[in-house]
Parts: C-alpha cells; sequence; structure tokens
C-alpha cells in the first residue's frame, strides 16, 4: 500500500542524504521510503503565473509541490491558517482576527491542492495529511471521488466547543473533518474536545472514539508524537566530547555559572515573555542566586509578516532589557536573547549543558523541547525540566516540574526547586522520563498511527449530496458537498484564489 503524505510545507532534499537527527521530517520520510511513497504540498514559494506542479524523485519517494500565489500566502497561510485558526486553536480568542476574504482563501487553496492531487492518487493507496492549514482538504478529495482511507493529524491543541464555535463558519469547517477515517490529535482532552464540537456544532453521534455523521464513520484518537531519542542522545554526547564551538564558548563565558534553557519558535503560544518574567521573579525573590545563575532563550523569529508576533519580538526584546538593566551586574547578565537557528547538534549541546529546561508554553500541542531536553541529558547527572500543565506533553511526563505558566510566581519557584534539587530525585525523575520519550518514540508514533489507519474498515459512501443537518445556530450544514466559499467574499479575492485553468 503506497503512502501520500500531504503538508503544508514541502521540502525536496538536495539528495538522497541521511539526515543524522530525528525530527518529524525525517520520520515521515522514511515511512515513506520503507512503503514508497508521494509527498504533496507547498513548495514554500510564491509565483503569480507558473502554477503547474514540480516534481523529483528521491529514492523510494516522489516529491510532488506547487508554488502560492501572493494573495494565496496572504489568505490561505498568513490569514486564515495563522491569525484565524492558529490563535482560536491556541485557546487566544482576543488574537483572532477573521476575515472572509481570508477564510475564502484557505477554502481555495484547499480546493486546488485537492484538484492538482486527485489525478496522481492510486485506488490502494494511504492517505495522511497533516495539520489545521489542510482541515476541509479530505471533503474536497471526497467530492472529486476519491474513496481511499485519509487520515489526518492535528498538531496543535484543539479547543473546547465554546472556544472553537467562537470562528466564523466553525460549524461548516468542523463538519469536514467528517471526510476523514481517522483523525489523531495529541493528547485525550484534545479528542473529547473534538469529539464535543463534533456533537455540538453539527449533530454527530459520538460513541467513545467513534465519530459517526450521516453515513459516515470516523475514528478520533490521540496519538502523542515522539521524537527520535535515541538520535538526540547521541548527538548529545557527542558535542560533549567533541566541544564544538557554540558549546565550547557558553562553557567558558558561564564559569561555574549555572544555566537555564529555553528553545522556542518565537511564537506567543509559547509563553516567551511570561518566562523571562518569571526568571525575573525568581531572581527578585531568590538573590542568593545572583551571579550564580543564567537564563539562555534561544527563539528564532517565525511568521514575522503577522502583526502579531512583531509585537512579541518587541516585547521580549524589552523584557529582558528592563529585566537585565535591573537585575544584571557590571560583570553578569542574567537573560541571553538569542534569536538564531541552530544546529541539531549545537541544540542538543545546549540542552546537554542547561541543568533546568524551562518548557512553559500558555498552550502547545505537544512540544517537542521537552523530549529533546530529557532526550539530551547526562544520565549520570541529568538536568530537571520544568513543564508547562497546557503542554501537551505534559500528559505523559508527569515527573517533570509541572507548572501552570500564568502564575510567575509558582514558575519562579520551580526554577528554585528544580536548580536545587538534590541528585538522587533528578535522577528518578529523568529515568522514568527518558523511559516514557524512549517507549513513545518518533517511529512508534509513526507506526501506531499509520496501523490504525491501514487497519480502519472503511464506510463506502455514496456520492454526493448528503444529507443536510441543522448546525447549533439552526445553520444548514452540507456534509459533503464542497466547502462554499462564505458570502460578502469580494469578486476580487475569489478571483485571485481561482486556479490558473479556471480563470
Ligand atoms: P512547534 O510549534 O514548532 O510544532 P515544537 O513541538 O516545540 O513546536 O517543535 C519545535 C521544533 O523546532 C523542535 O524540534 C525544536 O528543537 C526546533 N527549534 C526550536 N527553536 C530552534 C532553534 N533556535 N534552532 C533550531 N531548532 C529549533 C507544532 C506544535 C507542537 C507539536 C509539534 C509536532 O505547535 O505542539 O509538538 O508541531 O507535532
Amino acid at each position: 500500500m503506497r503512502l501520500v503524505i500531504v503538508s503544508n510545507r514541502v521540502t525536496i532534499p538536495e539528495r538522497q542524504e541521511k539526515v543524522a537527527a530525528g525530527g518529524l521530517a525525517v520520520a515521515l520520510r522514511e515511512a515513506l521510503e520503507s512503503r514508497g511513497g508521494l509527498w504533496f504540498g507547498w513548495s514554500g514559494e510564491i509565483s503569480e503565473t507558473v502554477r503547474e506542479l514540480r516534481t523529483a524523485q528521491r529514492g523510494k519517494v516522489s516529491y510532488c509541490v506547487t508554488d502560492l500565489t501572493e494573495a494565496e500566502r496572504q489568505t490561505y497561510y498568513l490569514g486564515f491558517s495563522n491569525r484565524a485558526l492558529w490563535p482560536n486553536m491556541h485557546y487566544r480568542l482576543g488574537l483572532t482576527e477573521f476575515s472572509r476574504a481570508d477564510y475564502a482563501g484557505y477554502l481555495g487553496v484547499n480546493r486546488r491542492f485537492a484538484k492538482a492531487l486527485a489525478p496522481l492518487l492510486k485506488p490502494d493507496d494511504l492517505i495522511w495529511i497533516h495539520d489545521y492549514h489542510l482541515i476541509p482538504l479530505a471533503a474536497e478529495l471526497r467530492r472529486r471521488g476519491v474513496t481511499n482511507r485519509i487520515g489526518y493529524f492535528h498538531h496543535i491543541p484543539w479547543p473546547p466547543a465554546e472556544v472553537f464555535g467562537a470562528l466564523p463558519f466553525s460549524a461548516t469547517l468542523i463538519s469536514t473533518m467528517s471526510a476523514y477515517d481517522l483523525i489523531g490529535v495529541q493528547t485525550k482532552v484534545d479528542a473529547r474536545n473534538l469529539c464535543d464540537g463534533l456533537a455540538t456544532l453539527c449533530g454527530a453521534q459520538v460513541d467513545g472514539d467513534r465519530v459517526s455523521m450521516g453515513r459516515r464513520r470516523t475514528l478520533v484518537r490521540a496519538f502523542p508524537i515522539g521524537i527520535d531519542v535515541e538520535a538526540f542522545r547521541r548527538l548529545a554526547s557527542a558535542s560533549v566530547r567533541a566541544a564544538t564551538i557554540p558549546i565550547r564558548t557558553t562553557k567558558q563565558s558561564l564559569g561555574e555559572r549555572k544555566l537555564v534553557i529555553g528553545v522556542d519558535r518565537l511564537d506567543y503560544s509559547k509563553g516567551i515573555v511570561q518566562r523571562l518574567e518569571a526568571f525575573g521573579t525568581f531572581l527578585r525573590n531568590h538573590p542568593e542566586y545572583s551571579r550564580r545563575v543564567g537564563l539562555l532563550q534561544i527563539a528564532p523569529p517565525s511568521r514575522s509578516d503577522v502583526p502579531e508576533y512583531a509585537e512579541l519580538d518587541r516585547q521580549s526584546d524589552e523584557t529582558a532589557g528592563r529585566l537585565n538593566a535591573a537585575l544584571g551586574e557590571f560583570d553578569w547578565t542574567p537573560i541571553r536573547v538569542v534569536k538564531k537557528a541552530y544546529s541539531r547538534n549545537a541544540l542538543a549541546g545546549f540542552y546537554r549543558r542547561a541543568q533546568v529546561g524551562l518548557v512553559t508554553p500558555m498552550r502547545d500541542g505537544m512540544n517537542l523541547v521537552a523530549k529533546e531536553y530529557i532526550a539530551a541529558q547526562d544520565p549520570e547527572d541529568p538536568g530537571v525540566l520544568v513543564l508547562s500543565r497546557f503542554a501537551g506533553a505534559s500528559h505523559q511526563m508527569g515527573e517533570a516540574l509541572i507548572v501552570n505558566p500564568y502564575d510567575t510566581h509558582e514558575v519562579a519557584e520551580a526554577i528554585r526547586t528544580a536548580l536545587a534539587m538534590p541528585r538522587s530525585e533528578r535522577l528518578r525523575r529523568f529515568q522514568t522520563l527518558y523511559a516514557t520519550i524512549d517507549a513513545t518514540d518518533i517511529d512508534w508514533w509513526t507506526s501506531r498511527y499509520l496501523d490504525a489507519l491501514a487497519g480502519i474498515e472503511t464506510v463506502e459512501e455514496e456520492a454526493p449530496p448528503r444529507p443536510v443537518k441543522r448546525g447549533r445556530a439552526g445553520r444548514a450544514i452540507s456534509l459533503a458537498r464542497s466547502v462554499d466559499l462564505p458570502p460578502g467574499t469580494t469578486r476580487r479575492t475569489s478571483r485571485a484564489i481561482a486556479p490558473a485553468a479556471s480563470r
């Protein structure tokens, strides 16, 4: 059975190289290589005229990518995906910016992807679609007669029905999920929220992890994503031996000082500003740690075109500057914020060198940094993980110091507890955490998901139109027809997102 993976961004590797470190992209590529497969998605590039697909073959994997137009990038990617879905799904209603033109762009790109992908599919292909950019893709494929097994994995949280329901067109959008055979989410809480949403917003029948809408049956289950633990462990111990430049320099610049580390994309869901404040509170409350510890926050900018991210960039600079001015000494800067991406080797070395891993997102689907930090520790002298209870990882990693990131004082005290923790307790916590992440690593995740998808008995669906259900607001929701462009969408935007062939 050939595997077809669809994700928002697809990078065609230069050549068929074996990547040393783990990671989602590598795991998916390995799954494709072992079965033979196709990876379809956005090239990451923008072009106004060239709309044909570009293909490349690397070993047993075919890559097939398409560019977006600037209008599509603005509406589908920056607009609806990252200014509406992302904040809503991270429980941040106040940051959610909805526009009908963005939503139309989102639907348009999903429709265009389906149109391009459908002719490439073979009857027994297993299709695996990734993340919130592509929620309606299966419904669009079904509309084109695709009857294959189709799975979806949602990498970010799924919020409660009351929160998701605040998004305009939420009922229409969530109803398209009935086109999937298997929906994977990170935690049981996400699964429950999604099932509640399907029941309340579009009248689905839910029985445990089985959801029925009309004649379709969908399985909704938690598949907590993992990392390549063994590869990361090897990288971390090698980086200590090799004493690579960033690691050697960190050691020199720290001297005997202890290191607390945070590693995140610069994103408001990660709680970076709140974390800096908590570190400041820790130093104020425990002046005996002055000059004895430093926080290194590695935070490469992401989505800088979205205004909320530019504002976060400014806020984190301002907060670090203010705290350093108030708490620093002439020979000691308590907080360093570095806005760079580092190699996996360098990251593994930084984690290994840090006595405390501070992973305090306000909300996170899983958070791989928590797992990477544990994988990189010295088994004889491990550091301590401080972990937000709102990261999906906290459902598996209860031996970390679990904190509420909204409670600055609690996070500050956890930093102090971690720094003062005796070795025996550090070892006990580390061993349990390591065993957990090792038993549920990225290979476990990939095969558990794909076995479940391959094992599903599909419910044959008759051709659309499907029965129409009533949403809570009494609005009719079509369960399988093309997801309509919202009324009020301007002609200009609708035209801008239409594929060249139909223009
Ligand atoms: P992200 O929001 O990107 O992922 P996360 O799970 O923490 O969040 O993964 C980030 C990755 O980027 C990690 O592998 C980390 O090492 C890497 N990274 C971060 N900063 C870096 C830097 N400066 N240099 C190099 N690498 C860096 C989304 C969801 C998560 C979910 C993942 C996977 O938001 O909740 O865990 O998908 O499903």
